[in-house]
């Protein structure tokens, strides 16, 4: 809750910074987006790899890095897609890293960040994301069908993150297209690879289901796809190795 007020506060100031219509202006914001749905779907490792420098739960998770090497690290590792942190304040990332990931890998991006504004979405696009992240824990279901609409208008694809049976009830729409269990309790940071395994069953096929946080080996998303899961969203256990993208590359090989 109080990562939501704060980032109100830090989208109000950023608008005034730079208002949307230098975004919509921007070189990028005309960019024919990548679908990350088609990638994991023609893929064998589903694996979107995450940059984040620390957490809330963890702190420092790694400061060394720089995001154009993790970025290509990742991409030659052959993963799917990449996610890229741009909260600042409680996850020491930025909308420049997204953009240095961007100039420096041609996979999928997902601005991993809290949505609580029409305006990060124009920021999403303008800084070469793919994907944006909505998460059913901070948003109501307008909110969702309201935000998940303007992205797709964006030419965005929208992994929406539910923890819970009722988050996910409330957020099945067809302005969806990807579908995450969150294994870490936002509130308790609490993980178990359980909650996706209890969620599977309960989310229709016709999104791709993709498992988040947590994991740490081959055989855990081994298992998980005998649950029907495509995407593995997989940041600390890369991040905190001394290589993120050959880390990421002996879960490929
Ligand atoms: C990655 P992990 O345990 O592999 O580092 O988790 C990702 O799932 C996690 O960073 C995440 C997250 C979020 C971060 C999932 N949902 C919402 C911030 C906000």
């Amino acid at each position: 809750d109080k990562i939501i007020a704060d980032k109100y506060l830090e989208v109000q100031f950023r608008k005034r910074l730079i208002p949307s219509v230098q975004l919509e202006k921007s070189v990028l914001f005309e960019r024919n987006t990548v679908s990350l749905v088609n990638c994991l779907k023609n893929s064998t490792s589903g694996i979107i790899a995450e940059h984040k420098r620390r957490s809330p739960s963890k702190s420092i998770i790694n400061t060394s890095f720089n995001v154009f090497d993790v970025a290509k690290g990742y991409e030659e590792a052959g993963v799917c897609g990449m996610s890229v942190l741009t909260d600042g304040k409680y996850f020491g990332g930025s909308l420049d890293d997204l953009l240095a990931a961007r100039s420096s890998c041609n996979l999928p991006l997902l601005r991993k960040e809290f949505i609580i504004d029409d305006y990060q979405l124009l920021e999403a696009k303008s800084y070469g994301a793919d994907v944006v992240l909505l998460i059913a824990a901070v948003l109501s279901q307008k909110e969702i069908k309201h935000f998940s609409e303007f992205a797709k208008n964006l030419g965005l694809e929208v992994l929406l993150e539910v923890h819970n049976e009722e988050e996910l009830e409330k957020s099945i729409m067809p302005s969806i297209d990807l579908l995450g269990v969150n294994n870490r309790n936002l509130k308790t940071f609490e993980v178990s690879l359980d909650t996706s395994k209890k969620l599977a069953t309960k989310i229709p096929n016709d999104f791709v289901k993709v498992s988040e946080s947590g994991i740490s080996s081959v055989s855990a998303i081994k298992e998980l796809r005998t649950y029907g899961f495509e995407g593995f969203l997989i940041g600390e256990n890369f991040m905190k190795t001394e290589d993120a993208g050959k880390s990421a590359k002996e879960f490929i090989q």
